[in-house]
């Protein structure tokens, strides 16, 4: 059973029966709507005109079919989403992701989560996230090509830079972004980079982009500890996945003087206590597109673990960065038992519910994905800015910019939740916030 406020009990009970089977996207409304009871206390105004129930609903979803030719000369058919969810607070903005998982409920998951990220950066960005079924992995570049303008080929109509701006996400890297952008500049016979973030820096593409979600995830952790003292020195750090958010996470984290013991992939996870090599681990999983478990065949003092959970590992701070539900309630009870003190969610929504119950039970310091990896997409935002006014900012400058919003959407949350009563309740504090400035937004606009 939820924690609900009685009032926005409904709301919930309409949005679970009108998403039949959207499991991932119940949970990402139910986690929202449980922080808003204190509120809707101290507001009731924001039940007026039935705003919440219209935040649960995208503005549009669009769903189409991706039909492409193989290296073989098969025809392959994938199925293409992008779900445009609020844009009250600009446009749309969010990721694409490619991966044999998606569905309707998992981009949903992720658009409404987006919102509520994007308001936290302060930026003016509205929420909304998209992607494919299709699987990259075992592709040739000409497949992946191929695809990426078949996907183009629809959803142009539906981008632009004052209407949606898509970016990478899980399958979506800087060659995707590269294949998507020529095929809607082709289509539309634009030079419109302010349509796409995340491009390569030779095309409109910005300084500290690829490092920034793992860089500001990284920057948000320490923040936290630094409120019960001191930083990233001299701790021991599990970072789970070795995809873009992982790698740069690691790297971050190892110029803040912490040491990462382990990291993984779909296939498993490595351990290496001496610290991980990251050089390798770029070599093998950036360049190479290979599997993690290669590191282990390459340094012989690391070891290779194929079934079992990573979160088994000892550490002082966990930073999943993978996927979402891949921290159990089995995971963060023994993290809890070897003396795990943080934990920041780089990827979104990592941990299950009964997780997070358990870290805030035991007094962990944690950080929710929607404030911990708004990294990412305040860069983008940044991108945009830099692609509107036709200039390119230094990685100096766009870094001390992503630092101050990180340890901003700390600050702003943090004192969030002390003013609702739950001081150090990190998940509270970033939904609140969320839900307010797109809930003021909302309200001047009228009923649209
Ligand atoms: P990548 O595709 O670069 O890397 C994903 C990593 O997670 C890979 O190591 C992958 O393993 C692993 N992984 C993916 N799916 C699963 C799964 N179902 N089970 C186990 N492992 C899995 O993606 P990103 O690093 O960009 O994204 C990681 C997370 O961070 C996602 O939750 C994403 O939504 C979130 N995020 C990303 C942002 C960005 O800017 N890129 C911004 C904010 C959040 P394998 O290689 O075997 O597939
Ligand atoms: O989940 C996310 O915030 C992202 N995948 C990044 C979105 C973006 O538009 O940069």
């Amino acid at each position: 059973m939820s924690n609900i406020d009685e009032k926005l009990q409904p709301i919930l009970d309409q949005v679970l029966r009108r998403n039949a089977g959207e499991a991932e996207f119940h949970q990402a409304v139910t986690e929202v709507l449980e922080s808003l009871g204190r509120v809707v206390a101290k507001h009731p105004n924001y039940l007026d005109r039935a705003l919440i129930e219209r935040i649960c609903e995208p503005e549009r979803q669009v769903i189409f079919r991706v039909p492409w030719i193989d290296d073989r000369g098969e025809v392959r058919m994938n199925r293409g989403f992008r779900v445009q969810f609020n844009s009250a607070l600009g446009p749309y903005k969010g990721g694409l992701r490619f991966h044999p998982s998606v569905n309707i409920g998992i981009i949903k998951f992720l658009g409404f989560e987006q919102i509520f990220k994007n308001a936290l950066t302060g930026l003016p960005i509205g929420g909304g996230k998209g992607g494919s079924d299709f699987d990259p992995k075992g592709c040739s570049d000409n497949e992946v090509m191929r695809f990426c303008q078949s996907y183009m080929t629809e959803l142009y109509r539906h981008l632009g830079e004052y209407t949606d701006v898509p970016a990478g996400d899980i399958g979506v890297g800087g060659r995707e972004i590269g294949y998507l952008f020529g095929q809607y500049k082709r289509l539309t016979n634009r030079y419109e980079a302010g349509v796409l973030t995340g491009k390569g820096l030779v095309y409109g593409g910005s300084r500290a982009r690829t490092e920034a979600t793992g860089y500001g995830a990284t920057y948000f952790v320490q923040r936290m500890l630094e409120t019960r003292g001191n930083g990233f020195e001299g701790r021991r750090v599990v970072v789970s996945g070795s995809g873009n958010v992982a790698i740069y996470t690691i790297e971050k984290v190892q110029e803040l003087g912490g040491k990462v013991v382990a990291c993984s992939d779909s296939s498993g996870y490595i351990v290496d206590e001496e610290g991980i090599d990251l050089d390798l681990v770029k070599e093998i999983k950036e360049l190479g597109r290979e599997r993690i478990s290669k590191y282990a065949a390459r340094q012989s003092r690391a070891h290779f673990v194929e079934k079992g959970s990573i979160w088994d590992v000892p550490c002082d701070v966990a930073m999943p960065s993978a996927t979402q539900n891949e921290l159990t309630g089995r995971d963060a009870r023994a993290l809890i038992a070897n003396g795990v003190i943080a934990v920041g969610e780089g990827a979104n929504m990592p941990s299950t519910p009964e997780a997070v119950r358990l870290f805030r039970e035991a007094g962990v310091l944690f950080g929710p994905g929607k404030a911990a990896n708004a990294g990412g997409v305040a860069t983008s935002a940044l991108e945009m800015q830099q692609n509107a006014s036709r200039d390119s900012w230094t990685f100096e400058q766009t870094e001390r910019r992503l630092a101050d919003i990180m340890h901003g959407i700390h600050d702003t949350c943090a004192a969030t939740a002390e003013e609702y009563g739950s001081p150090g309740d990190y998940c509270l504090g970033a939904n609140v916030t969320g839900f307010v400035r797109v809930a003021e937004a909302m309200r001047a606009l009228g009923v649209i």
